[in-house]
């Protein structure tokens, strides 16, 4: 269970390195293509933060808000965009980025969207056999969830009660498709269908995202089978970076735009009274500093040599 202070700390810090890594983008310094996290970070952190260290991470496409409160360095991601020896691949995974850090259980992303969902299930099943204790979480947007790889890991997630906990990430957009116009029903009442606990949370909240997840993480630790938790969120860019979004109207964007969790939350603990402006202004410059000095070490890093081509090749 993570502070709430703790949860606002690292949202700060995932949108911290995203803006950095923006502007890297935009000096040509890395060659990337990227899809925005700003509005997500609410279901990102609230969930993965309520994971231990020892338990799987199945990240998606969306932002890197969900790698960033599992503790891979922040280094070593910004490595991972400029393609060199520092990142978690060292140098394999420039562009789209396929971060992997089994050390912190982050065990990456399928090369197509909705792939992850199996192979976590596969990981919570191994899990489950050798008793280890540990919990699967996977990431996904709603367009994912209609792939038929969420059925077939649902099911037999469900029928083996497996450590498992699906966050279906849904932000109403799949690209341009609207949520309405590609899904019958709604997400969260999948679960009782394969066996699963099912729970709907507001994004926009990222401490009643926690709660959620906290509860669903205990509950799969514990051999009470897996979770669906259905987050309700927002994409507050385009669906990359260049995206026109002739799609969605003015007042669409404007809508979402009054629902970021970061503003939600900085509001919220400060008319509690549980952060001064100054405390939170200082988490807010800790977070650019401790971006910066990572922006700086990556961009020593070498590009990776010839030897990196068969580093991991077995014959
Ligand atoms: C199997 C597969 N189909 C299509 C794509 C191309 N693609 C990348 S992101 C994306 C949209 C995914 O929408 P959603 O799952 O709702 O996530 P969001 O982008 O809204 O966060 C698509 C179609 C892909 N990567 N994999």
């Amino acid at each position: 269970m993570s502070s709430r202070l703790e949860i606002y700390r690292v949202m700060v810090l995932a949108q911290a390195w995203e803006q950095a890594l923006l502007r890297l983008i935009d000096e040509n310094l890395a060659p990337a293509s990227y899809h925005p996290g700003r509005g997500s970070e609410g279901s990102e952190v609230g969930a993965t933060l309520a994971l231990e260290d020892t338990d799987y991470l199945l990240y998606d496409h969306r932002g890197m808000a969900h790698i960033i409160a599992k503790g891979t360095s922040l280094t070593a991601l910004f490595g991972d965009f400029l393609g060199n020896e520092l990142g978690t691949t060292n140098g394999l995974g420039a562009g789209i980025v396929h971060v992997a850090d089994p050390e912190r259980g982050v065990l990456g992303q399928s090369g197509t969207l909705g792939g992850s969902q199996l192979i976590a299930s596969g990981a919570a099943l191994s899990a489950k056999l050798r008793k280890s204790g540990q919990v699967t979480m996977c990431f996904m947007g709603d367009g994912a969830a209609n792939r038929g790889t969420f059925h077939e890991a649902a099911n037999a997630a469900g029928a083996w009660k497996l450590p498992l906990v699906f966050v279906v990430q849904n932000n109403g957009w799949a690209v341009s498709t609207p949520t309405e116009h590609s899904t019958g029903g709604s997400f969260v009442d999948r679960a009782k269908g394969y066996g699963w606990h099912g729970v709907q949370v507001d994004g926009q909240n990222p401490f009643d995202v926690h709660d959620v997840a906290v509860e669903a993480v205990e509950r799969a630790r514990s051999n009470n089978g897996p979770t669906l938790i259905e987050v309700k969120t927002v994409r507050l860019t385009g669906h990359y970076l260049a995206d026109p979004q002739q799609y969605r109207s003015a007042e669409t964007k404007a809508d979402a735009s009054t629902k970021d969790p970061i503003v939600f939350a900085r509001k919220l603990l400060h008319e509690s009274g549980e952060a001064t402006e100054d405390e939170l202004e200082k988490i807010e410059a800790e977070a650019r500093t401790q971006v910066d000095n990572a922006r700086d070490e990556a961009l020593k890093g070498n590009q990776p040599g010839q030897d990196l081509l068969t580093r991991y090749t077995y014959v």
